[in-house]
């Protein structure tokens, strides 16, 4: 089988289970990306995220997390919601909104490499999506599936800014896609838009001043938080600097149905429905079951409640 037909192939199958896009880059080392991580975390801009400063060689060359690595196989997963909660309730962030991608992801990765191993049976692969020390933001640009912006989010030229990354690491070649040029030109919408200037300059990220970060990562509580940022509408990521986007309104609303609002079971309502006093009464038994599939597991009832209460103090 050439590369050319084996494109055809991961192409068509990544259409059939959704992805909004596929492209796949040459395995080779992240020179440029590495003395750019390393330039991030000497600002100490991971703030408590220890892991991102742990295995630095696994994320500059993926022949280490998978021996004879030649390609890596990049996937856009799209998550646009057909309609954002009402701006009043308590925000979710929208990738947020549906199940947790990580396994959605991974179970059509797998699906993929399936297919794949029909045609080349002896194919060792691996898949990822934010689950292992790989950049894949860098990959999927190399790709050609996108730009990196200067809110550091990769953002695809038709697909907009609502997707999320797959990876498939793998010791087959294929065929090969070109970057794609910068589009942010004299643009600077995501920097003004964020609250808290998580966002220093261009392209640089504090992500302990982020929103995002210290709604879900961080284990302080809010107060106590180092970098004070000022109370805001989320309770659970932040998409104020993707909204901002002037790419954010390309994009189709979502198919998938793992990731369309979670229901809240026998009442007809939706988790993007919840007040904030329905979020204060909200138990640790209701909490485990209506977000048992939930990317909010991930901070629990007590952090999102103390969001809560940081965010009241806003005027
Ligand atoms: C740590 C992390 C975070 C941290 C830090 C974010 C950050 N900007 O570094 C926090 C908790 C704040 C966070 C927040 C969010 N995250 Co996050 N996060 C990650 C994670 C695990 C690692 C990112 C990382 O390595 N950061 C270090 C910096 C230095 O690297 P980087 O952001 O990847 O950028 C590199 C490339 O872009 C590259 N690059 C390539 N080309 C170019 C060109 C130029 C000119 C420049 C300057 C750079 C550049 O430079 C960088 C270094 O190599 C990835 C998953 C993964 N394994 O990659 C998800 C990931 C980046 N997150 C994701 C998402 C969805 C989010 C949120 C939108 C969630 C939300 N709504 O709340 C926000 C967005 C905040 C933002 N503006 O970036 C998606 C992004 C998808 C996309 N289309 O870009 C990812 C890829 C997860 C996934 N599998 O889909 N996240
Ligand atoms: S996600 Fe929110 S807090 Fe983080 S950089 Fe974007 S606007 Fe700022
Ligand atoms: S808001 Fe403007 S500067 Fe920021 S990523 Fe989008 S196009 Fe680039």
């Amino acid at each position: 089988m050439t590369p050319g037909q084996l494109h055809i192939i991961i192409r068509e199958e990544a259409a059939k289970y959704g992805f909004a896009a596929y492209g796949a880059a040459r395995a080779c080392k992240l020179d440029e990306d590495m003395v750019r991580l390393e330039k991030w975390l000497s600002r100490g801009f991971h703030a408590d995220m220890g892991y991102m400063a742990r295995n630095i060689q696994l994320r500059e060359d993926p022949s280490l997390l998978l021996s004879g690595a030649k390609s890596v196989l990049c996937f856009l997963a799209p998550y646009k919601p057909a309609k954002y909660q009402d701006a009043e309730l308590p925000q979710i962030a929208a990738y947020a909104y549906g199940e947790d991608y990580h396994k959605v992801i991974k179970d059509k990765l797998h699906l993929i490499c399936k297919k794949i191993r029909e045609y080349i049976p002896g194919m060792n692969a691996r898949v990822f999506s934010d689950s292992a020390p790989v950049m894949e933001r860098a990959w999927a640009a190399k790709a050609g599936l996108g730009f990196v912006g200067k809110s550091n989010f990769l953002i695809s030229k038709t697909h907009g800014l609502h997707n999320l990354i797959g990876v498939i690491i793998t010791d087959i070649e294929t065929e090969y896609g070109e970057p794609v040029s910068n589009g942010c030109g004299s643009c600077t919408r995501c920097i003004e838009s964020c609250p808290s200037g998580a966002l220093t300059a261009p392209f640089s990220l504090d992500a302990g001043k982020c929103i995002s970060y210290q709604t879900i990562e961080s284990k302080k509580k809010r107060e106590e938080e180092e970098r004070l940022i000022p109370p805001s509408d989320y309770i659970f990521g932040c998409d104020i600097c993707l909204k901002a986007c002037p790419w954010s309104g390309r994009g189709e609303p979502t198919g998938w149905e793992e990731f369309k609002p979670l229901k809240i079971e026998n009442s007809g309502r939706l988790i993007t429905d919840l007040t904030t006093e329905e979020w204060e009464k909200m138990d640790r038994e209701s909490f485990s079951t209506v977000f048992a599939l939930s990317p909010l597991m991930r901070a629990g009832l007590e952090k999102i409640k103390n969001t809560i209460e940081y965010n009241s103090r806003k005027i």
